[in-house]
């Protein structure tokens, strides 16, 4: 993939502020100062969103120097990198496992795998902390409310713009639904990591994995950022206030480093309070690194659900007083990650990826609905909802470990839905997949198509493609399998091209997919018809530079998914 120089520049700024306490273990294999320094930026950009700054582990393995660790009946067992060894740890990086790890021999080069596989035998270095004072140095308000236009500046339809992520650039492409173009590139943090909207539809909010969130206004004539704040180290969540009343009002960013919270005005991001998520595990062990997973605001009570990883604990933060912040803490599972909501908006889906579960949670009683205990390590995105011809409302999820897509009962308050209470929070139906290395399910309630990826598949084939599933019947009619590789027209290169992350227009009637290129191809997104799966368009444009997560306006904006 393209590095560019932003995005150096700001791992660069991680690294660094990492410091050069650099603790050789004895028994490690000795590295000079500047090949620290580069395995410290490649841990970071690479390494550390699955297995931690700490390298405690969780939806990658613990990577530590050594660990040993303690089972129900006190049988310790004990294990760590020194004892699998350098020729080991390079073919692990180099090749990937069954685990659901990753070849990266088509992305490090062999002398940055030799490095990577050093380093990690060494103890970890452990990065400063962030106070609520640096985050208020970080902040930068480019166009205060007052000077930003009262009413929508440009001709595009709103509803139908998608953000577009493009990863190795730190940039963030504006595309019109309607024509294809691309509206405006604006500068964000490095490797941007999703976009979400304010409840108004006005306000984009970015985050990327170096911390800075941008704050695009969509009403002006070419949107801008008009606002930006560094809510910590390394981060991957936003979103907004959305409850009545609170609309755009506040916004909230997690941090994986360090592991906390910020809580912002929705309009200028003023930093306004920073909370720490460390403390106790679903086991009662103390964490260190709990870091903020996926987010989401409640349309029913002014609250976000913010899922921590690393303890498993699901936190309904109430913002009706944040001098005064009440939390609710939920005990699901360990190693929280992504999710969405049900059909009626009132349970959140969050997957605790390494413990192969789905942790529900009721937003309205505050109280957790259920855990479902599904195939190995489920990556929802944030699933997709519909109703299934025998089961009823179902919420599905896709997986990195197992080659199945799993569609959970979930409950509704339509009578004629009252039949399929019985099934309520059990696995229904898991359908076989093309393959493991599965990221994202979509569908779209005016559709009768279910999405899936599998881009983390080692199979060239798989990774190239799609699966789309009928979800009128029971899913005994075939897939359809889209080769988006093929489909793009793009010439074949060494590089893998991985198809990723299906997102519906407003309307329900196309699907974007992005399609990566290697380290130096061209990149695509390719528009599908998602009536007759027929290519409508193929986006091509130089500047589209590793394009990943697309998200559309209307359709985040109400989470529509
Ligand atoms: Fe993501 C969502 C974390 C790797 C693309 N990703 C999320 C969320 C989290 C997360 C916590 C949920 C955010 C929310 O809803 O508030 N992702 C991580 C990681 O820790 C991980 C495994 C490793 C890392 O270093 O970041 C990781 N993610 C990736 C990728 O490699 C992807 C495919 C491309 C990239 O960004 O480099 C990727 N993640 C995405 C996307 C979403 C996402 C597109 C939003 C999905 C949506 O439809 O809302």
């Amino acid at each position: 993939m393209k590095k560019s120089v932003v995005g150096m520049l700001a791992v660069t700024a991680m690294t660094a502020a990492m410091g050069s306490a650099f603790a050789q273990d004895a028994k490690a294999p000795e590295m000079t100062a500047a090949e620290k320094e580069t395995a410290k930026k490649i841990y970071f950009e690479r390494c550390a969103g699955c297995h931690g700054v700490l390298r405690k582990g969780a939806t990658g393995k613990n990577l530590e120097p050594h660990w040993s660790k303690k089972d129900k009946d006190g049988n310790v067992t004990e294990g760590g990198m020194l004892k699998l060894g350098q020729q080991r740890l390079e073919k692990i990086i180099g090749y990937g496992t069954d685990g659901g790890m990753v070849n990266f021999d088509d992305i490090l080069t062999k002398e940055e795998i030799t490095l990577i596989s050093k380093y990690i035998q060494n103890t970890p270095d452990v990065p400063p902390e962030y106070s609520l004072k640096d985050t208020m140095d970080s902040w930068k308000l480019m166009v205060p409310v007052d000077k930003r236009p009262t009413k929508q500046m440009n001709k595009f339809n709103l509803k139908n713009i998608m953000s577009v992520t493009l990863r190795d650039t730190g940039e963030v492409a504006l595309i019109d639904g309607d024509t294809k173009e691309i509206r405006s590139i604006v500068k964000t943090g490095y490797a941007v990591h999703i976009s979400r909207l304010s409840a108004s539809g006005r306000y984009v909010y970015v985050i990327g994995r170096d911390g800075r969130l941008s704050l695009i206004d969509l009403w002006m004539e070419k949107p801008e950022v008009v606002a930006e704040v560094k809510v910590g180290f390394d981060a991957r969540s936003v979103d907004t206030s959305k409850f009545k009343g609170f609309e755009d009002k506040y916004a909230i960013a997690g941090s994986y480093w360090p592991p906390q919270y910020v809580i912002m005005d929705g309009d200028t991001l003023k930093p306004r309070k920073v909370v720490s998520t460390r403390g106790m595990t679903v086991d009662g062990e103390y964490h260190p690194e709990p870091r903020v997973a996926s987010i989401v605001a409640s349309f029913i009570k002014p609250e976000w659900v913010v899922n921590i990883k690393e303890t498993g604990q699901i936190l309904l933060v109430d913002y009706s007083d944040i001098e005064n912040l009440k939390t609710t803490t939920i005990a699901s599972a360990k190693f929280l990650h992504d999710g969405g909501w049900d059909a009626t908006k009132r349970y959140f889906l969050v997957a605790a990826n390494a413990s192969n579960k789905i942790a529900a949670v009721d937003t309205k009683t505050g109280k957790l609905a259920a855990l479902v205990d599904t195939a190995k390590i489920p990556h929802p995105g944030r699933g997709a909802n519909f109703v299934h011809g025998k089961f009823g409302p179902v919420w599905t999820t896709g997986h990195l470990g197992a080659d199945v897509i799993t569609l959970i009962s979930t409950p509704s308050d339509d009578k004629k839905n009252a039949k399929f209470k019985e099934y309520n929070w059990k696995v229904v139906q898991e359908i076989k997949h093309i393959g493991a290395g599965n990221l994202f399910v979509k569908t779209h309630p005016k559709s009768t198509h279910l999405w899936a990826d599998a881009p983390m598949n080692p199979d060239t084939d798989i990774a190239n493609s799609v699966a789309v599933y009928d979800i009128k019947g029971d899913f005994s009619k075939p897939k359809a399998v889209l080769n988006v590789a093929k489909d793009s027209g793009l010439p074949v290169t060494k590089a893998v091209k991985r198809a990723v992350h299906p997102e519906y227009s407003a309307d329900g009637k196309e699907v974007w997919i992005s399609l990566w290129g290697g380290k130096t191809d061209q990149s695509a997104i390719v528009v599908y018809d998602d009536a007759t799966l027929k290519v409508k368009k193929v986006i091509t444009d130089p500047k589209m530079i590793t394009p990943t997560g697309k998200f559309n306006v209307y359709n985040t904006q109400h989470d529509i998914y």
